[in-house]
């Protein structure tokens, strides 16, 4: 197996088989991708089993909220772009653009956030659709202090669909769902490392400040989530899987692609702990 650091985050493996890896190749795995906040591992073969199999060694493997765009069989696996096409021909720009609103992290509107996300390439397009990470470490690491001390031990609200309510993915029986509240500074438990946990797109408010203060807050701290240069950008090739960490990196999609090629991801998203949505996979 080899292992290559592609710049400050993100890791890229080659020269493995995760059907077939032991256990002390997937702890060098997981420890490389806590160091390197996103990996990237090359050239698997893999069916939907072995797929939701290697996930399960990252965490609990759960069901996204989005159900139009669930695998038929698997409720876990979440198809990224796949019916993009509506049947009079016209592109849904919900399917076509989805994750390229921005840098976000998945599943803040969770009670238990997913820790992961996980993509296998099935299709790739023969140009454009890379994805973009940055790392909310140094988006903690250059806040200025002014608003460290300001968000030190607050929570913040988070909704699928945000602020400007882009839920169109989820069934309409989905999209009142109470708002999450996750602690803004914080620290990875595992790593040990401080960063700031956001999401422009899901974040309401800022418990405890004013509604003015509150939005003049995210506006500001939103600037900091791109962090050249703890970034790394994935093209990907067919049968790359990549696995990054949401609780300390942000990703956004390009959504750049053409639009008639396809771009075909499995996708899970992995818990820490299982909770309701796990059970009812
Ligand atoms: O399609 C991509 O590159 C990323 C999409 C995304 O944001 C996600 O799967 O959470
Ligand atoms: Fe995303």
């Amino acid at each position: 197996m080899e292992i290559r650091h592609m710049g400050p985050i993100g890791a890229l493996i080659t020269g493995v088989d995760v059907k077939t890896m032991d256990d002390a190749t997937f702890r060098k795995i997981y420890q490389t991708w806590l160091d390197c906040n996103v990996i990237a591992v090359r050239d698997q073969e893999l069916g939907v089993d072995d797929y939701l199999k290697y996930s399960r060694r990252f965490g609990f493997v759960c069901p996204h909220p989005a159900k139009t765009t669930r695998h038929p069989d698997y409720p876990e696996i979440t198809l990224l772009g796949a019916n993009k096409f509506r049947a009079d021909g016209t592109l849904d720009r919900d399917i076509y653009l989805r994750g390229a609103e921005g840098f976000h992290t998945d599943g803040s509107y969770e009670e238990i956030p997913y820790k992961a996300t996980q993509l296998y390439a099935i299709a790739i397009p023969s140009k454009g659709g890379d994805t973009h990470f940055s790392s909310a470490y140094a988006a903690y690491e250059q806040l200025p202090q002014r608003l460290k001390d300001r968000l030190e031990g607050r929570y913040g609200l988070f909704k699928y669909g945000g602020r400007k309510k882009t839920n169109l993915l989820l069934n309409p029986e989905d999209r009142d769902a109470k708002p999450a509240r996750h602690q803004i500074i914080r620290t990875h438990v595992e790593t040990g490392r401080k960063l700031l946990y956001f999401d422009q797109n899901k974040i309401l408010s800022i418990e405890g400040l004013e509604e003015a203060e509150s939005t003049a807050i995210i506006d500001e701290v939103t600037a900091f989530m791109a962090q050249p240069p703890d970034q790394y950008r994935h093209q990907w090739r067919k049968g790359d899987i990549v696995i990054w960490d949401n609780r300390c990196s942000y990703h956004n999609a390009a959504g750049d692609y053409p639009p008639e090629e396809e771009r075909i991801h499995w996708r899970v998203s992995i818990k820490e702990q299982a909770d309701s949505n796990t059970a009812r996979a």
